[in-house]
């Protein structure tokens, strides 16, 4: 290698450096709701040189990219041996999304990409693409995966945007060596579904059991959104949720919707679970994306609600309006104007070696990975306690301008009493 091609890489080496051990900050002024973070945690950029790069001088005399990586994006989250881990979405320039594991040692910043993207084995139907994995620490012991695993519509062979969503499903104890399962079966296509930590118990009338039940019967629980096409939700409903009795032949005969998508909300087009939802001592933390139309298009942005702990397909709380939308530079992408989350971490360090994390107190630290327009990994941080009291005293959507307004004029009142 000549000198001035070594001179080279080193330059490239110093300059990806710089960008990896970058320091993050949280904003000055936030909501109180929770603290963002100021710079974009994982991008493109951040993918590892030698994914890009042939170093071979004669090769690659100009020392160009061979492969050029467009976005890193939804990502899924788990904390594992102490570190923060992203299942990073990242797509390269010719549009194929494949999934590559980012560490960091404190969730905020200096994440780096493990040597080689992941390995996923096919299902029988090989995928076009994969992508948005949920990543599940499991009661049962194994650490799961359920992404999208997008194929085309071969009914339609005219058409070359024609596809089909499915749940595909893989578990790991490693994060390094995946199995895969046979892809989620139900009743229509389905994007978004993640698995629930715990199993669920039933009594004889398919009646879930408060808590764990010798007698009650055992099952998987799948968040799933039903739809009637590839992007349209059409005729589905909103969030849903089924059970599974056979996690290696796992099959959604009857799914029950149990957050529902409603006019003139910011999930009034569709809407989809984002990770899995934390245990808590007052009900089940959900993180969840909602998407309405407009003149520019399709605006998707985070927002939360809680279901109750004996029973986590009962609604408990559900503040109105957004919780994250994109902001600044967050509204400019691949796809402008979203904001997406499939991964979050509750740093209570009690997770078991396998991950499984029970239950969560009031003052773990809450990690809430989102990434905006489609293109890159942000971080905002918040706890188990601030997110609760979000959930539980925010305002409901009223549904109406009017019931708006009296929201808004009863909290004027009681100020102008407390201040008095
Ligand atoms: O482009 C925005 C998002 O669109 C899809 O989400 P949904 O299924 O709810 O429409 C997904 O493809 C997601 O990856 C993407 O971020």
């Amino acid at each position: 290698m000549t000198p001035e091609y070594k001179a080279k890489i080193e330059a490239l080496r110093a300059h990806h450096e710089e960008l990896l051990a970058r320091p993050n900050e949280k904003e000055e002024w936030g909501n109180g709701i929770y603290d963002r973070y100021k710079n974009p945690i994982v991008t493109a950029e951040h993918t590892p040189l030698e994914w890009r790069y042939d170093f071979n001088e004669k090769d690659n005399p100009y020392l160009m990219q061979r492969i050029m990586m467009n976005a890193a994006l939804n990502s899924g989250a788990i904390k594992w041996n102490g570190k923060y881990l992203l299942i990073v979405r990242t797509e390269g320039a010719d549009r194929k999304s494949f999934f590559a594991v980012a560490e960091s040692p404190n969730g905020i910043d200096n994440f780096r990409f493990w040597d080689e993207p992941i390995t996923m084995p096919e299902d029988i139907i090989p995928a076009t693409n994969v992508y948005d994995m949920r990543i599940t620490a499991h009661e049962d012991g194994w650490i799961y995966g359920v992404f999208c695993a997008e194929r085309h519509d071969d009914s339609q062979p005219g058409d070359l945007s024609a596809a089909t969503a499915t749940a595909g499903i893989a578990r790991t104890k490693d994060l390094k060596t995946w199995y895969r399962l046979p892809d989620l079966k139900s009743n229509s296509q389905q994007r978004n579904v993640v698995l629930h930590p715990e199993f669920i118990y039933t009594d004889e009338q398919g009646k879930i059991v408060n808590g764990k039940s010798s007698n009650g019967k055992r099952h998987y629980a799948f968040y799933t959104r039903p739809q009637d096409g590839f992007i349209d939700t059409g005729s589905g409903g909103g969030i849903g949720w089924g059970l599974v009795d056979d996690i290696e032949n796992a099959e959604v005969t009857s799914e029950k919707i149990i957050n529902a998508r409603r006019y003139h909300t910011i999930m009034e087009v569709k809407n989809g679970e984002g990770p899995h939802p934390f245990k808590t001592p007052k009900g089940w933390l959900h993180l969840a994306h909602g998407v309405r139309g407009c003149a520019s298009g399709l605006r998707y942005v985070l927002y939360m609600y809680m279901t109750a702990l004996e029973d986590p397909t009962k609604v408990i709380a559900q503040p109105g309006g957004y919780f994250i939308v994109p902001q600044g530079g967050e509204y400019i992408g691949d796809v402008m104007n979203v904001t997406f989350a499939n991964g979050w971490i509750a740093d209570g360090g009690k997770a078991d070696a396998s991950g499984f994390e029970p239950m969560h107190d009031l003052d773990d630290r809450v990690l809430i990975y989102y990434a905006s327009s489609d293109t890159r990994m942000h971080v905002a941080e918040s706890t188990i306690g601030k997110l609760i009291d979000y959930c539980m005293n925010t305002p409901e959507d009223g549904y109406t301008t009017a019931a708006s307004v009296e929201t808004i004029k009863k909290l004027v009142a009681k100020n102008k009493e407390n201040l008095k």
